[in-house]
């Protein structure tokens, strides 16, 4: 099973969409492995977002992204950081489609509700950043004979 990494920015925390985000997931048949509330610290952002450092919004992102709690979580499944792209929608909401997090609830790319990794390279790096191996639990689910044809 694939593992891929979610997190409910500040803006989605503030405007209570938390639960919105997680019943989603849940409603797909993914299965959340782990998740906490957590405060981002400035070192951690930089490096969550290494990949952007030489772009014109980096400082911003960073401090949007420290502004305030976020719900970080690891979700797992079947083709998980592909599904979870396609939950969340395109990274501009004005853009995304209807149907998908940041396309029903943003208008704007700086406040754009969601994270999700994309790739699998990308979700290891990010799981790791996040979560120790101890804080991610297996456990069978006795509905996944209803959600996949082969278990
Ligand atoms: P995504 O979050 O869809 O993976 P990304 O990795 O390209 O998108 O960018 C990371 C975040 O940076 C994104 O969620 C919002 C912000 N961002 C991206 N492009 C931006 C832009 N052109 N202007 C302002 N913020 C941007
Ligand atoms: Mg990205």
């Amino acid at each position: 099973m694939e593992r891929t990494f979610v997190m409910v920015k500040p803006d989605g925390v503030q405007r209570g969409l938390i639960g919105e985000a997680v019943r989603r997931i849940e409603r797909k048949g993914l299965k959340i492995v782990a998740m906490k509330m957590m405060k981002i610290e400035k070192e951690l952002a930089e490096n969550h977002y290494a990949e952007h450092k030489e772009k014109p919004f980096f400082s911003a992102l960073v401090s949007y992204i420290t502004s305030g709690p976020v719900v970080a979580m690891v979700v797992e499944g079947r083709n998980a950081v592909k599904v979870v792209r396609t939950l969340v929608g395109a990274t501009n909401p004005a853009e995304a489609n209807p149907g998908t997090i940041r396309g029903d609830f943003g208008l704007d790319v700086g406040r754009n509700i969601i994270h999700a990794s994309d790739s699998i390279e990308s979700a290891e790096r990010e799981i790791n950043l996040f979560f120790t191996s101890s804080e991610i639990v297996e456990y069978d689910r006795s509905i996944d004979g209803w959600i996949y044809e082969d278990i």
